[in-house]
């Protein structure tokens, strides 16, 4: 088995994660005085997000030098120190690779601006329409249009991010070229891999305007075209088959065919993916028209892509998402069980387990006062809009605080000391005001803490072959139940995962508990018998030989 299916993942968003020097925004030395922590509680790979030259118009989405570390994370001997401490502790390191577009201040777009420069085919310039309007009527991913202006040129370049992030242009040579020497610099530095920024978008196979939609008008040109798997295809034959690493591609709107053909071994393209439709299940359409979470439409959205692709990125947060108990947990009585259970679910899942800073210690979302709290970009647009269309002031704050980026990017929550032990300034994003409640010191002291369950069944998750390679098959789904089992030849390993803050009672098979938030491992259960699960329990219990079906 490759060693990134065995290993599991933690994404560390290095401006919320350690400050070392004070001036409250984190920093590489940061994670390297916190490898020790990430060592002991199991984990194998780093997934950073940026940590390039950026001018964090979208917190380091927005790349200026893809050679250089940004001055407020440290250096790039920082970064070298970074690799090789982590290496010591046999944890490897992917990086954030953002290609579908740079920032505006990278020196091939300033450049680009010029017409006559080699740089301007870089990025997708084109004029408006003879009416006066844009060149078309696509809408981007952060509530805007996806065109800006430039009057030295009289023409427009495309963003489908915020405006200061140009998107490259994939049908020139050139760009490719430059995408593989920076991938090549990266790994001749000793990383494992990358995780791909929304890489199923880069390529546009037309520029005509697009069926209107309620968002992402356009995406019909761009969502996984085959321009995008032709380059794939060579970023893998020519530099990521040169060495040992993996990728994983950030994929949006994907279908699981799609997703398929992105991920599935033979075509040699990316080695697994972010997919979104479990993140989907509370909204409508988008993120910013709320609906009830449902545990049974969750448990078959990822039964569904269990189902279909050979090996998945698992994941039930990231620096975007809001937080999976804020989000999927009705009764905050039960913050600790219920974080122990989504700690089963995620990890006993087939797939490549990715873990978001503080979610191991069951962080929550921003409890922020004041929408002025808010830094993130897409939010920022999201109220402007929010505003132009008069939607009461209500209803936008409703809507931010449910969905807004910023819920999962707080500082991470060290111990009970003034900003959560962040750091000893006031941090660039407020902190959590429940970091007294909610911190690593007192969970690592603590024996029946999240974060210990999170170390325990990263053990068991290594330990136990079924939960590691075994495939997945469905028991049963329902309103609050979720059952399903891995199965090896040797071994049959069954999962019960309790949605809700009620007893419910199921019928046990044969065999001995592996862990459990509310059970002994090593107990049995000897013979079919009904057992009351408990509210938000999570299950594994390993069936006996002699097993009755
Ligand atoms: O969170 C989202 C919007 O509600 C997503 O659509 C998100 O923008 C999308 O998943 C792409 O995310 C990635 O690329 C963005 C960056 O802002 C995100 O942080 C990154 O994860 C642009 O680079
Ligand atoms: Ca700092």
């Amino acid at each position: 088995m490759e060693w990134w299916k065995e290993r599991v993942v933690y994404q560390i968003y290095p401006r919320s994660f350690v400050d070392t020097n004070g001036d409250g925004i984190g920093d590489i030395k940061g994670i390297i005085e916190k490898l020790d922590y990430l060592h002991d509680l199991g984990i194998g790979i780093l997934w950073l997000s940026p940590v390039y030259a950026s001018p964090n118009k979208d917190n380091g989405y927005d790349i200026s030098d893809y050679y250089s570390i940004h001055k407020e994370f440290g250096t790039m001997e920082d970064m070298d120190l970074l690799i090789k401490e982590a290496g010591i502790r046999d944890i490897k390191i992917i990086m954030d690779l953002v290609i579908n577009h740079t920032s505006t201040e990278h020196e091939w777009f300033i450049k680009s601006r010029d017409k006559n420069s080699p740089y301007r085919d870089y990025y997708i310039w084109r004029k408006g329409k003879s009416n006066g309007k844009l060149p078309n009527n696509w809408t981007s991913f952060f509530a805007e249009d996806c065109w800006e202006y430039d009057e030295a040129s009289d023409e427009y370049y495309l963003h489908l991010f915020a405006k200061e992030q140009a998107d490259l242009n994939f049908d020139n040579p050139a760009v490719i070229k430059e995408i593989k020497d920076i991938m090549t610099f990266w790994l001749e530095k000793g990383i494992a891999g990358f995780r791909c920024d929304v890489i199923n978008v880069i390529y546009k196979s037309s520029l005509e305007d697009g069926k209107k939609k309620l968002a992402l008008t356009g995406s019909e040109y761009y969502i996984s075209k085959e321009g995008t798997h032709n380059i794939l295809r060579q970023l893998r034959k020519d530099v990521l088959s040169k060495y040992d690493c993996f990728t994983v591609g950030e994929t949006v709107f994907v279908t699981p065919s799609m997703g398929k053909d992105l991920c599935d071994k033979a075509r040699e393209e990316l080695d697994m993916i972010f997919s979104f439709e479990h993140m989907e299940i509370d909204q409508y359409f988008v993120k910013w028209f709320p609906r009830k979470f449902s545990s049974k439409r969750f448990a078959e959205t990822i039964a569904k892509w269990q189902n279909a692709l050979e090996w998945n990125a698992l994941y039930f947060e990231n620096h975007d998402q809001p937080r999976s108990i804020s989000r999927m947990i009705k009764d905050s009585k039960y913050r600790q069980e219920a974080g122990k259970m989504l700690a089963t679910l995620l990890l006993s899942l087939k797939g490549t387990p990715f873990i978001y800073q503080g979610q191991e210690i069951g962080m929550t979302n921003f409890d922020y006062t004041s929408l002025d709290e808010i830094m993130d970009v897409e939010s920022k647009n999201v109220y402007a809009l929010a505003k132009k269309l008069h939607l009461p002031e209500w209803y936008i704050e409703k809507m931010i605080r449910k969905a807004s980026r910023d819920n999962a990017r707080t500082p991470m929550q060290w111990e009970d000391s003034l900003y959560g032990g962040f750091s000893i300034s006031k941090p660039w994003l407020k902190e959590n005001q429940n970091y007294g409640l909610i911190n690593v010191k007192s969970q690592q002291k603590d024996k029946e803490s999240i974060l210990n369950y999170y170390k325990e069944m990263i053990k068991v998750r290594r330990e136990t072959l079924p939960l590691l390679e075994g495939d997945f098959k469905v028991i049963s789904i329902d309103k609050n139940l979720f059952v399903f089992e891995r199965v090896t030849k040797q071994e049959v390993n069954r999962i019960y995962i309790n949605f809700s803050n009620k007893e419910h009672n199921i019928m046990t098979v044969d065999g001995e508990v592996i862990i459990g938030n509310y059970r002994n491992n090593g107990e049995r259960i000897l013979g079919k018998q009904t057992l009351a699960l408990k509210a938000y329990e999570g299950l594994i219990i390993k069936r006996f030989k002699t097993m009755d079906k």
